[in-house]
Formats: structure tokens, C-alpha cells, sequence
């Protein structure tokens, strides 16, 4: 008895960067993102196992988010008999790459599929959100959005059933060290930030374009409006009062002066960045080879890989 799951990780267009409820994971905004085809997780879910065990990629591990995460399953769908998780990242871990994305949402998948539960995306996605916030969006091929709510019904993602497009997301990884900053720690420093309420009503307005900008399939307005949207959380960081800090290393700068060059030579390229020093430029399929060959040319020692848009999650 074993079901899999595999769900794509998903990079934020405009960005959770908040939350107004730790426990339940309600944020302080709605995000956009796009599931990318490139990185993801398979998760195997086993019923006969004496504990709960946890084994990611070939080693056993002792994640207390992961376990803190299945009891709360426990809690929503039911209480179910010890599992074995077996998961396998096809993301780098914790290198701003969002693993904790692809792998909260296969491993709600999996957990449901595994106990004979029919869920729809919608209702998976809130479940998911209680393991990582950025995880409700990986349900979904394409684009997504997840709306923030006001309590756990609300607050869940949905498909954006947006058009298709030509987009591609060049991602340099600059490291794959271990972040020093968590995600959740992260924002517990930004929402100290003075202009943490101006940073609200500009996120909430970027939510109502970037909506329109993915429905026209205009990959120009999607890049400048994610680039804008992403400087500006980092600024937060930056601007904390307490322990202010930042994601950025001086190749980040450096990629983020690349990605200038490129647009004054007119090339359509913008960059975002998560929780990490990776930037991930946004253009275009025909132009990313471009793209890429200007980063290799000043920074030869980046790793770069070059993803489109990827399906939702899949089962076994
Ligand atoms: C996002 N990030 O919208 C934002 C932008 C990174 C920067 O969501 O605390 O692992 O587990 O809910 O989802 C990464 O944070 O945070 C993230 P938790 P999560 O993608």
C-alpha cells in the first residue's frame, strides 16, 4: 500500500512576505506565482510503518516540521496510523528555491491519495498552507494565485486558468549553502520594518496588475511588475528594526547589474529573488539563451538552469 505524488515548485511573482496568523499560515498579502517544470519533489507515502518516519532524499531525517505537519493532518482529515514519507528533491534544499514548496504540497497529496480521500486542489491547498505558505500554489500547472484570507476557509490558492505564453525563468544559483535567514524568521524581522504598511498597499495593488498582465500574456509588464515587486520585499529586510539584514550576496548585485545591461540592449529580462541569494531572471524562451550566455560570460562559474512553465501535481 503506497501512493506517490509529485508537485512542481513554484517561484512568487508577487510575494508572501508576512503573516497576519502564524499558526494557521494566513498571510499578510495575496501571491502570484508560476509552477516551474524544471524542480520538483516526489513523495512516497507507506501505511505500515511502527512510527512516523521521514526519509528525504535516501536519508532518514528527523524534520520536526514534517512531523508537526502529518499531525495536523491528523487533526483535519481524520486520525491515520503511522507513515513512512519517502521524498526525493529534485530542488536544491534551502538554497531559495522553495523546496518547502514542492514538498509540503506532494506530501499533502500523497498523504490524502494514500488514505482513499477524493480532496479538491482548493481545499488541498489550505491544508498545505498550514506546512508552508508558498506550498498551497504547487497544486497548479501554469500560474496560481493564493488569496490571503481572513481565516483557514478563505485563505487557499486556485489556478489562474491563464493563457499560454512563451515565459521562461533563468535561475543562477550563486549558492547552494544553507540559508542562514528561514523563511519564517525572515518575515518576523520585515513586518518590523517602517515601511512595512506602505510595502501592504503596494503588494495588494501589484495582486490587481499582475492579474491583468498574465491574462494579456504580456511577459514585459509580468517582469517589471515581479522585478518591482521583489526589490521591494528585500528592501523590508534591509529596513527591519529588528535585525535587519539581507538575502543578498555581491554576485546577486552583480546578476541584478547583468539583468540591467541586458534591458538597456533591449533584451526583456527582469529579475526576482526569494528567500536566498539566487536570482531568477524572467524572460522570454527565445531570449533566454541570451540571457544565459551574458551570465556565463561575466560570472563562469554560475550554475544556471533555465525553466518554463510546469504542470500541477500528479499521482502514481
Ligand atoms: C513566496 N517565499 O511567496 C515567498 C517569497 C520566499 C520569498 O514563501 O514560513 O517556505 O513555510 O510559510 O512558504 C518561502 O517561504 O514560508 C516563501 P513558510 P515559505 O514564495
Amino acid at each position: 500500500m503506497s501512493t506517490t505524488a509529485t508537485a512542481h515548485t513554484n517561484i512568487a511573482f508577487i510575494k508572501y512576505w508576512g503573516k497576519k496568523d502564524p499558526i494557521l499560515n494566513l498571510p499578510t498579502t495575496s501571491s502570484l506565482s508560476l509552477t516551474l517544470d524544471q524542480f520538483y519533489t516526489q513523495t512516497t507515502v507507506t501505511t505500515h510503518a511502527q512510527a512516523d518516519q521521514l526519509i528525504l532524499n535516501d536519508i532518514p531525517v528527523d524534520t520536526t516540521r514534517t512531523h508537526q505537519f502529518l499531525n495536523i493532518l491528523r487533526e483535519q482529515l481524520g486520525n491515520f496510523g503511522p507513515l513512512t514519507v519517502t521524498s526525493t528533491n529534485h530542488v536544491p534544499t534551502s538554497a531559495g528555491l522553495a523546496s518547502s514548496a514542492s514538498a509540503f504540497a506532494a506530501l499533502t497529496g500523497a498523504v490524502t491519495r494514500e488514505l482513499k480521500l477524493t480532496i479538491p486542489n482548493e481545499a488541498l491547498s489550505r491544508l498545505a498552507r498550514r506546512g508552508s505558505g508558498s506550498a498551497s500554489r504547487s497544486f497548479y500547472g501554469h500560474f496560481a494565485m493564493w488569496h490571503e484570507g481572513v481565516d483557514d476557509m478563505s485563505s487557499f490558492a486556485e489556478s489562474l486558468h491563464a493563457p499560454d505564453m512563451p515565459i521562461a525563468l533563468v535561475v543562477a544559483e550563486v549558492s547552494a549553502d544553507v540559508k542562514k535567514v528561514s523563511s519564517s524568521e525572515g518575515m518576523r524581522r520585515a513586518v518590523t520594518s517602517p515601511n512595512y504598511g506602505d510595502w501592504l498597499r503596494k503588494s495588494n495593488a501589484q495582486f490587481v496588475d499582475m492579474q491583468a498582465a498574465v491574462m494579456a500574456a504580456d511577459i514585459e509588464k509580468i517582469g517589471s511588475l515581479a522585478e518591482d515587486n521583489a526589490l521591494s520585499m528585500h528592501a523590508l529586510n534591509l529596513t527591519a528594526q529588528q535585525q535587519p539584514f539581507t538575502y543578498f550576496t555581491s554576485e546577486t548585485q552583480q546578476i541584478l547589474k547583468i539583468v540591467q545591461g541586458l534591458r538597456q540592449q533591449g533584451f526583456l529580462a527582469f529579475a526576482t529573488i526569494d528567500a536566498g541569494p539566487n536570482v531568477k531572471i524572467i524572460t522570454t524562451l527565445t531570449t533566454a539563451p541570451y540571457v544565459v550566455a551574458a551570465l556565463h560570460d561575466m560570472l563562469p562559474q554560475l550554475h544556471i538552469e533555465t525553466a518554463t512553465s510546469g504542470s500541477g501535481i500528479t499521482y502514481d
